[in-house]
């Protein structure tokens, strides 16, 4: 096994000054009493769950000394100690986070929108621009699925290899300074079992970029010891040989004890050192660490722990062993180390104090005002017993939550409702005041507020004339990505046989050998880091547009997707954004996973993402547009079918925009409307030809969109013409048609306007059989849309539609 390397003694002479040493004992304490408070806090009622990174402060310590400013870490929940050295989070702001106190002040990582142990910090202005990440420690948002931190960590240290080695990227010193930031991950030993973390190692090692990542190993994943997790019971031995060589470039792999404070610093400082010089990625194996308080509020570790083990634990716990280590040299005796923990504890509480102060007296102001309302007008009302009763309840509450307030307001209400409205009026308004601001306070930041939103962007309309060239598909997305790549040199594309080829439909055809391997690249297949790398890149101010092969395949790096990127604006407030765009190809073409059409998956996994589906590639073109000028992230799904068609491409292609959220009409008609995107926009459109020879004329609508959803009523305002709808496309009963369906009745008022029941057609509940014969028995065909168009006004008017079966 590779041992730590020895550093210049000049280094470790300026780390360890005794003033240094005192204060890293200072903290530890902190935190340490931070944690063990925590718990107790839990346990009285005034939190709901707790996790803590108790056994884990001295590594972090030692981590934070090396961390510099534009620096990066993905990492999870037992950070704390870190995060607080750092000087990125006060004990009040982590009590704050513990209480769920919904202010951006008070809780700057999530608002209270995640549990304790959620560190972020924030990377952009109220205007949604971008703060000079270049000058401050950054963290990126954490998410709570294990090994979930792995995907983009690639993608933070990537960044860096891209500014340092674009040259085009040089002036933008907000985000980088040649590429010297160092992307530190951090992650469980159980963690390590996930497929994401072998993914973003060896992803991270083909790449080599400067990406430290420290595995904080305390033996257990929850109750589940080391021999369940690991083969040979340690990560480091059995990723040795990734270890580089004189000649082979690789991983430098470090192992040190997590109490061992000596060790730790001079692990992680020659970790920074190879990584930030050599942009090589290093992992730091940190074992025989603890967990004096077991795993979470939810359990005690007594229940799986042995009684030799607890008592290792506590006899190998950091902050013991750092006290014996400063007693031993003479860096400070037992009772000035008495007088720091004191110290440290009596902090702790006067911090967690007025974490609780100021998260409680909010909710109590609001209790106040509630009270007082009901109470003046139980006195004028008929109800006075039951309102005053209300209060009562509501005043008994021990330590009362919003929810004790709103509902008490929301049931007076109920009893107040045939009292005049003069009467409850002032609590009426009260209610739809607090309304808003707890809309604000949980619901808040799905989407861009800013004027970056993609809502935002202009409509620039193709220039479409005679003159205008009939290209193949692919070659008016060519043109696109040749002008786009040309004029923004943050943006690139990258993926599975994207480089070289210019991917397997060949839009990037030619566009790697003209503006080089960092700008149009290949990668391997490996579907979440890839969505990793853009999450990371964007989160760094770079504009990834990364490719997913085929839809079918989305599936792999769904989780990411999901628990990362289209939750990260949300759940940091607006407090981070990562504008990637997906690329991806789908809809019909061959077979089980070549056809995908999996929208209903992708609509109720992806909110906070924009899912475009063009039906052709001019349209796609203009979303790519839309979506560049904006700053929120999407998939695009083009038409698998649509490269070899024919399209004109416009003269101002690069230029013009595609609305997002605006249907389009593609064909008017007057008896019946069929909405749908994607490929089944051609199926429809023949299908409407065969109808009009059979007397019956369809609207045919592109909704072009899926999120968001026609805002302007498009769909809506047909119906009130046609009365009756018919939503079609390619995914299984029940996804995207139902959805489309549900829009449309819940927002657009449309039922009162129909005259014959709203219907779907989707395709089979199995996935598309192979060949053309499998594509027809099992998507939507020009037969299958005529026929339940048909079937619709034979309900209608039979006489004039005679049943053809
Ligand atoms: C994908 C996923 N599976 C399961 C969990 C539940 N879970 C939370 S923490 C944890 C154990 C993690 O152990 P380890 O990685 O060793 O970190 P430690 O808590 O010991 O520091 C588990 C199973 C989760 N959060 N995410
Ligand atoms: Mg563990």
């Amino acid at each position: 096994m590779p041992q730590v390397k020895s550093l210049h003694e000049s280094t470790l002479e300026s780390i360890r000054s005794k003033e240094d040493i005192l204060n890293d004992f200072r903290i530890a304490c902190l935190s340490r009493h931070a944690s063990l408070m925590g718990r107790k806090e839990v346990f009285m009622g005034k939190a709901k769950f707790g996790i803590f990174g108790d056994g884990k402060e001295l590594a972090q310590i030692a981590m934070a000394k090396a961390f510099r400013k534009g620096d990066f870490r993905s990492g999870y929940y037992r950070d704390q100690t870190f995060m607080m050295a750092l000087g990125e989070l006060t004990v009040q702001q982590y009590f704050a986070q513990l209480y769920a106190h919904t202010d951006v002040e008070a809780e700057p990582a999530s608002a209270g929108r995640l549990m304790n142990g959620h560190f972020a910090t924030r990377s952009l202005n109220e205007d949604g621009t971008w703060k000079d990440l270049a000058n401050q420690y950054n963290s990126a948002a954490d998410i709570s699925p294990t090994a979930g931190q792995m995907p983009k960590l690639v993608g933070l240290a990537y960044a860096s290899k891209l500014y340092r080695n674009n040259k085009g990227l040089k002036e933008l010193t907000q985000f980088s300074v040649n590429g010297n930031e160092v992307a530190w991950g951090t992650i469980g030993n159980a963690s390590t079992s996930e497929g994401m973390f072998f993914e973003a190692i060896n992803a991270a090692g083909v790449l080599q970029v400067p990406m430290v990542i420290s595995i904080w190993d305390d033996g257990y994943g929850i109750s589940v010891p080391q021999e369940y997790h690991t083969t040979k019971g340690s990560i480091s031995e059995i990723l040795s040989g990734l270890q580089r060589t004189e000649t082979e470039k690789g991983y430098e792999i470090l192992r040190v004890k997590g109490w061992d404070y000596e060790g730790l610093v001079n692990a992680f400082a020659y970790a920074a050192k190879v990584a930030r010089e050599e942009h090589v990625p290093v992992m730091v194996h940190v074992d025989e660490m603890t967990q004096p308080q077991g795993h979470s509020t939810s359990g005690s570790h007594e229940r799986y722990k042995s009684a030799e083990r607890l008592q290792w634990e506590k006899d190998w716990d950091c902050i013991a062993k750092f006290r014996e280590y400063i007693i031993s040299n003479g860096i400070a005796t037992e009772d000035q180390l008495d007088k720091i923990d004191a110290e440290a504890k009596a902090e702790a509480k006067t911090q967690r104090e007025a974490a609780w102060a100021e998260f409680s007296s909010e909710i109590k102001n609001e209790l106040q005002e509630a009270k007082q309302l009901i109470t003046e007008i139980a006195a004028k009302s008929s109800r006075k017993v039951t309102l005053q009763g209300l209060v009562d309840d509501l005043q008994k509450t021990i330590n009362p939550i919003r929810k004790d307030v709103i509902t008490t307001v929301r049931k007076a209400l109920v009893q107040l409702r045939t009292e005049p409205m003069a009467l409850r009026k002032p609590l009426l308004d009260w209610y739809q005041k607090q309304n808003d601001k707890n809309y604000d306070r949980y619901s808040s930041h799905l989407y861009s507020e800013t004027d970056f939103s993609a809502l935002q962007v202009k409509e620039v309309r193709p220039e479409l004339d005679e003159k205008s060239p009939l290209v193949d598909g692919r070659e008016v997305l060519q043109a696109f990505f040749d002008k786009t790549l040309e004029k923004d040199p943050r943006f690139f594309a990258f993926g599975e046989d994207v480089g070289k080829i210019g991917d397997v439909n060949q839009a990037f055809a030619g566009l790697q050998a003209k503006y080089g391997e960092l700008r149009v690249t290949d990668t391997g297949i490996r579907e979440t880091t890839i969505i990793g790398q853009g999450i990371g890149t964007a989160l760094r101010g770079l504009r990834p547009i990364a490719e997913i092969q085929y839809l079918d395949y989305l599936i792999y790096a769904l989780p990411t997707l999901s628990d990362d990127l289209a939750c990260l604006h949300y759940r940091t407030k607006g407090g981070q954004k990562a504008p990637l765009i997906v690329r991806t190809r789908g809809h019909r073409l061959e077979g089980v996973w070549h056809s995908g059409s999996q929208m209903g998956m992708i609509l109720s996994t992806l909110r906070g993402m924009h899912v475009c589906v063009p039906r052709d590639m001019v349209q796609a073109a203009g979303m790519y547009k839309t979506l560049l000028e904006s700053d929120e992230p999407a998939v695009v799904i083009e038409c698998l079918n649509g490269y070899r068609l024919k399209e004109r491409l416009p003269h101002n292609i690069g230029e013009y925009t595609v609305p997002l959220g605006k249907p389009e009409i593609l064909r008017e008609g007057t008896d019946l409307t069929v909405v749908t995107y994607g490929s089944m926009c051609r199926v429809v459109m023949e299908a409407a030809e065969e109808l009009e020879q059979v007397g019956i004329s369809i609207e045919v609508i592109d909704v072009q969109t899926l999120l968001p959803f026609d805002i302007h009523g498009v769909i809506g305002a047909s119906i009130r013409k046609t009365n009756r709808v018919l939503f079609t496309d390619e995914d299984v009963p029940g996804g995207a048609s139902a959805y489309m369906l549900q829009q449309v009745m819940d927002h657009q008022d449309a039922f009162r306007f129909l005259d014959s029941e709203p219907l779907t057609l989707p395709a089979q509940a199995h996935r598309p059989a192979y060949s053309s014969d499998g594509d027809y028995f099992s998507k939507p065909s020009t037969d299958d849309v005529f026929e339940k168009v048909y079937e619709m006004m034979h309900e209608v008017n039979p006489k004039k539609y005679p049943s053809i079966y």
